[in-house]
């Protein structure tokens, strides 16, 4: 089954959005298979927003992701990483779909609420980054029945 990380970046903390955030991945269907809040340090921001480090607004950026801890999740489901990335929408707040976790909460382009990794490959290395192999956890199938047709998942 498909992994993805996804980031409550501190505008969720300072605005106590936490559980309405994590609440609409578990209505969708998906599953928190690790999570822990932790405080990002320089490396871990410049190693994670390595694509923007030449950026000019990349000191804002970086000293946004610091002003509180955030919670770095690790869920599961069919084709996550790109469910995942549709339900946060896109980057901008004020351009992400009404519906968009983005869309919903933001108003703005960089406090936009969510990361999400934007592809497997890059998936697999975020969560790599965040947690230990011995954090994200294996825990049978639940209501697979009830979430997927048994054609569409592996047995
Ligand atoms: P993404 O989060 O939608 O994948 P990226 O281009 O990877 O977007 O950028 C990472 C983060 O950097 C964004 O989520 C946003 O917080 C911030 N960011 C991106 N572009 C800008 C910008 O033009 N101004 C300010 N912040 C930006
Ligand atoms: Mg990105």
């Amino acid at each position: 089954m498909e992994r993805t990380l996804v980031l409550l970046k501190p505008s969720v903390i300072k605005r106590g959005l936490i559980g309405e955030i994590i609440t609409r991945f578990e209505r969708k269907g998906l599953r928190i298979i690790a999570m822990k809040m932790l405080w990002m340090n320089d490396q871990l921001v410049e190693e994670h927003y390595s694509h923007l480090k030449d950026k000019p607004f990349f000191p804002n950026l970086k000293a946004s992701m610091q002003a509180t801890p955030v919670v770095a999740m690790c869920i599961e489901g069919l084709e996550v990483v790109r469910v995942v990335r549709a339900m946060a929408g896109v980057t901008n707040g004020r351009n992400a779909a009404i519906g968009t976790i983005r869309g919903d909460y933001s108003m703005s382009n960089q406090q936009n609420i969510v990361h999400a990794s934007d592809g497997v490959y890059a998936a697999g290395e975020e969560i790599a980054r965040f947690f230990k192999p011995e954090e994200v956890f294996e825990f049978g199938d639940l209501n697979f029945n009830a979430l997927y047709a048994v054609d569409e998942v592996e047995a």
